[in-house]
């Protein structure tokens, strides 16, 4: 049987905000919240294609560095609570127009090659902590960081030794939109 990878297609965060967004975790919740998610894995997913065969993550990459996308500015303004997935989540209240646009291409693409895309809505969010099904105190504010989208990249999830890791695989730029 090919070899096959579990990948998905996100926006990093640089190393600031990283540790910025796990300062804040660590002071607004407490340890046993669920599992927290490393500082160098935090990433807002905008299309999760599931297990891909060699040949098909080289038509997705393909794919990828032909999309004409430009970069763009999100806040980080909004922090929620999943119970069912058990996820806590830092996310925003108004989503811009080219980061729903980006997810919505990526998305067709994965669907268009195979990868099978959940009718759920688009919910743009960075998970902080899985695993967290028991009740979650929310803070009633949130910091209202500012995410600099400048490139996008293509990560493969990786399970060893009973902890998930995500590898950033290629990244292909969002260049800035014209004055
Ligand atoms: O980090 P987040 O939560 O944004 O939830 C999984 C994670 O996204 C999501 O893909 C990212 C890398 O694992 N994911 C996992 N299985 C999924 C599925 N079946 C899924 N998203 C949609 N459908």
């Amino acid at each position: 049987m090919p070899a096959q990878r579990r990948l998905f297609f996100a926006l990093s965060l640089p190393p600031t905000l990283q540790t910025q967004m796990i300062q804040w975790r660590a002071d607004n919740f407490p340890a046993d919240t669920g599992r927290p998610i490393a500082a160098a894995s935090l990433h807002l997913t905008l299309a999760f294609l599931g297990e891909v065969s060699e040949q098909k993550e080289a038509a997705l990459r393909s794919i990828a560095g032909r999309i004409d996308a430009k970069g763009f500015s999100l806040q980080i303004d909004d922090a929620g609570h999943w119970p069912g997935a058990g996820v806590v989540w830092l996310g925003t209240r108004r989503a811009p127009r080219p980061l729903l646009q980006l997810a919505d291409i990526l998305r067709s693409h994965a669907a268009r090659n195979g990868c099978y895309q959940s009718t759920l809505p688009f919910h743009p969010h960075i998970s902080l902590f899985r695993a967290a099904t028991r009740a979650v105190a929310i803070p009633p504010t949130t910091p209202n960081w500012t995410l600099d989208a400048k490139e996008f990249g293509l990560y493969q999830s990786i399970y060893e030794r009973g902890r998930t890791r995500y590898a950033l695989l290629q990244s292909w730029p969002l260049p800035a939109p014209l004055a």
